[in-house]
């Protein structure tokens, strides 16, 4: 009874209003006013003029004054990559010079195609800016920064009726994965990114191919087109089937993101497991592949294609971290040195072994080596306009990882018509 007289005597003493006006209160209410008030406006502010986002265009320029040739139709000769970069940067050079300067990220020629006489160049152009410019008003001042250039483009004559489109990142995929060699940070036209660790990430190595005989891991493959991969013919020596095999794709082994049966194996007629000459095969799957950001094929080099001893090379698999030991589920890359055949025949090291149809890769001391598993696997290197080529297929090697022993690939610049010859690509 007595607290119930009291807490019904509040209200009677009038202390509601009292209590209301109460100067904590009243003071914490005007603060919280204000705290919400700014954290709004501090929102709106950040949103509309500092949060900016990426936006992809396309343009198609025809240029006129550099008749096409059969050079130009594979990224990986001289002339693809000399006349791409002069369009590339006279795009960059131009944007950086323009109003848009803060806008502009980067310009990629995602393909150079035969437009009569003379050339058509498929362009991608990523630009970052916030919510408040609309799309529409950017679209109509990149043509026209893009149209002034095209009138004063140096020594490049372009015909100046270009249009730009607004495209979607899906369609960014689409555009970039209908070539060869771009791996997911080239797609999304993201600033240079370093390659650490040994663990490798989704679509890092979007053409590694896990082949499987009886669903368990046997050897690497590399995707060549959306239904062939290219791989060793030693793999098959001790399960010759095709419908023993699975091709599965994505970095883990136990998860794959796509797995598909294989149709056909082609060993190289001249393979001799002896001398290990001519350990090369190609797997047809039982169906296409459709591309996706994480999942295309790596770029074929010309046969011309200069393989430079000391540069860098790229060894991805799923291979035994040493020699005897299990392979692993999660892809795994080694950055890995070329070794002149010349060097890597010396008497401490293969004694003569290595046959012109092979290449050596491997770090002076030793330690970073492909190993069992990976055999099928690419050996990979980067160009200067960021795209991957297959320079070696892993083969062999004494061991793992030993000094002097260094890992021994296919040659790839040396089948590269035998590749033609039997699939036509
Ligand atoms: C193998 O047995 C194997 N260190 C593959 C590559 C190398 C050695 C052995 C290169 O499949």
């Amino acid at each position: 009874m007595e607290t119930r007289h009291e807490m019904r005597a509040g209200p009677v003493r009038g202390s509601s209003t009292s209590r209301f006006l109460n100067p904590c209160v009243v003071g914490f209410v005007v603060v919280a006013v204000v705290v919400i008030l700014a954290v709004t406006i501090g929102l709106l502010v950040h949103f509309l003029a500092f949060d900016q986002k990426p936006y992809f265009y396309r343009s198609s320029f025809q240029i006129l004054n550099v008749n096409y040739s059969e050079q130009l139709s594979s990224p990986g000769t001289r002339e693809y990559r000399i006349l791409s970069e002069r369009i590339e940067s006279l795009i960059s050079k131009t944007f950086r010079e323009s109003d848009l300067r803060n806008q502009f990220i980067r310009a990629y020629v995602v393909k150079l195609r035969r437009d009569g006489n003379g050339v058509r160049a498929d362009i991608v152009m990523k630009f970052k800016f916030t919510r408040n410019n609309n799309g529409d008003s950017m679209k109509k001042k990149i043509e026209s920064i893009l149209h002034q250039m095209l009138n004063n483009s140096g020594n490049l004559e372009i015909n100046p009726s270009t249009e730009v489109t607004s495209i979607t990142d899906q369609d960014a995929v689409v555009l970039f994965t209908s070539e060869c060699g771009a791996r997911s940070d080239l797609i999304t036209l993201s600033e240079e990114r370093i390659i650490g660790g040994t663990k490798a990430e989704e679509g890092d190595w979007p053409w590694q191919v896990s082949l499987q005989a009886n669903n368990g891991h046997h050897c690497g493959g590399v995707l060549i087109s959306n239904t062939w991969v290219l791989t060793a013919a030693h793999c098959f020596r001790r399960y010759p089937d095709p419908y023993t095999w699975t091709a599965t794709f994505g970095i883990s082994t136990k998860i794959p993101k796509l797995r598909i049966r294989v149709r056909n194996i082609i060993v190289h007629s001249n393979y001799n497991p002896v001398t290990h000459e001519n350990d090369i095969a190609l797997v047809q799957l039982n169906r296409e592949v459709t591309f996706t950001k994480n999942i295309h094929r790596v770029c074929l080099p010309a046969p011309t294609h200069n393989i430079v001893p000391g540069s860098i090379a790229y060894v991805t698999g799923w291979g035994s971290r040493r020699y005897g030991g299990n392979t692993v589920t999660d892809l795994e890359q080694a950055r890995v040195r070329i070794i002149r055949n010349s060097v890597c025949n010396a008497p401490d090291k293969y004694n003569g072994a290595i046959l012109p149809g092979m290449v050596c890769a491997g770090v002076p001391n030793g330690g970073v080596d492909a190993c069992q598993g990976d055999s099928g696997g690419p050996l990979v290197q980067e160009d200067s306009r960021r795209l991957w080529f297959l320079v070696g297929i892993v083969s062999w090697g004494y061991q793992c990882g030993l000094p002097d022993k260094p890992g021994v690939y296919t040659r790839v610049t040396a089948y590269r018509n035998w590749i033609l010859q039997e699939i036509g690509i």
